[in-house]
């Protein structure tokens, strides 16, 4: 018998699906990891983030998939984490592919992500055409431009995206669809843009096949001023908050909502990027969302009651100095605890700026 090498792919598919904060990645990441299992293919996670404590990827073991996660800085600035978490992945769990999550602020993917696994790793890894999350619900209140929260960072993310997830679409007109269509198409003419809906599965089917093609990316960098970059970054305080305790029996929903509505008295609806929390018991596991003042649910596992060693995680994105935001916190967190008459807890937490962005990579000629 004759093996030729060119009959056999090697390599491990890397899919990166980024998009500003709170767009939805995370919840698309479970959706499609779902779907690819279901099709008996594996696909395991990375997750990444400025912090530690990450709701996502408590959330993403939630739901039973192999899940990694890069700490303490963005995929770029730690790319020698985010690939030993991904050569770990493939050696333990074999997955077919590695949906990975960019932290939503994070923007220049091509350069710093994208070409050094398409050229330095290309023996181990190939990589799906990137794909970018735009919210349309958003959009429709807050359009993109320098001035919006994010707004560099959001235009940046769809120029050098190669394809574009409109997501949400279940909370806009088809009218207003339309609009954002025609508005993002005037930002990058090129990418194919589809409407997906996470509560309708509109879109979703054609985001799987795409996930699951052999389709690669031929994207290539966009300019970038780091200096603009950094100063949109630093304009957002990140907090992370881990509450441990326990208890005979604990309404999740209530809890969960109290913080956020609590957090949310402090800012105005558009400061608000993305503040998360997640709440965990042998029993049951509940993550809950604020974006704007958009308060969302999503259901894990078991009932909304939590019993026995109960886990809180808090995740908030926003327009704030990180003194004001852990101050605001801390004390939603409190009143929410006093509340629910819980007295006794432990409480660690943390909250900064991101720092000035510093890719390990930067290949803008290939
Ligand atoms: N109505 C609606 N809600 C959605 C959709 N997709 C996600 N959401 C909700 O939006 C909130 C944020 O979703 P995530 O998936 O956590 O967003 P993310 O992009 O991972 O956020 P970060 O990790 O903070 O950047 C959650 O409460 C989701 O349930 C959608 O298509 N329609
Ligand atoms: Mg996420």
């Amino acid at each position: 018998m004759n093996y030729s090498d060119e009959d056999v792919n090697l390599t491990t598919r890397i899919v990166l699906i980024g998009g500003f904060l709170g767009a939805g990645k995370t919840t698309l990441i479970n959706k499609v990891a779902g779907k690819l299992t279901a099709a008996g293919k594996k696909a395991a996670i990375i997750n990444n983030d400025q912090g530690v404590a990450l709701v996502d990827t408590q959330y993403s073991r939630g739901k039973g998939f192999a899940t990694a996660e890069v700490l303490g800085g963005c995929f770029c600035c730690r790319f020698p984490d985010l690939l030993k978490s991904a050569r770990e992945l493939v050696a333990d769990e074999h997955p077919e592919m590695i949906l990975a999550e960019p932290v939503g602020s994070c923007t220049d993917l091509q350069a710093t992500v994208v070409a050094p696994f398409r050229v330095i790793f290309q023996d181990e890894f190939t990589v799906a055409p990137l794909m970018v999350l735009v919210d349309s619900s958003r959009l429709s209140s807050d359009e993109i431009d320098a001035r919006s929260i994010g707004g560099y960072l959001r235009k940046h993310q769809i120029e050098e995206a190669e394809y574009i997830v409109l997501s949400k679409v279940d909370m806009i007109s088809a009218a207003r669809l339309q609009e954002i269509i025609d508005a993002v198409k005037s930002i990058n003419s090129t990418a194919p843009v589809i409407a997906y809906s996470a509560l309708t599965g509109k879109g979703l089917d054609e985001i799987v096949e795409l996930v699951a093609s052999d389709r690669r990316s031929a994207g290539a960098p966009v300019d970038v001023d780091y200096d603009t970059y950094a100063n949109a970054e630093a304009e957002l305080g990140w907090y992370n908050g881990q509450i441990s305790f326990t208890a005979e029996r604990v309404d999740t929903y209530h809890l969960g909502t109290k913080v956020l509505r609590y957090l949310a008295e402090g800012y105005e609806p558009q400061d608000i990027a993305h503040a998360k929390v997640m709440i965990r018991s042998p029993v049951s596991a509940m993550k809950m969302s604020l974006i704007f003042s958009n308060l969302t649910t999503d259901g894990v596992t078991g009932s909304r009651y939590a019993q026995g060693d109960v886990e809180m995680l808090v995740n908030g994105r926003v327009v704030s100095s990180p003194e004001r935001l852990q101050e605001s916190i801390r004390s939603a967190v409190r009143k929410a605890m006093e509340e629910t008459s819980i007295d006794n807890y432990d409480f660690v937490d943390d909250c900064f700026s991101p720092g000035r962005p510093n890719p390990t990579y930067r290949m803008i000629d290939q």
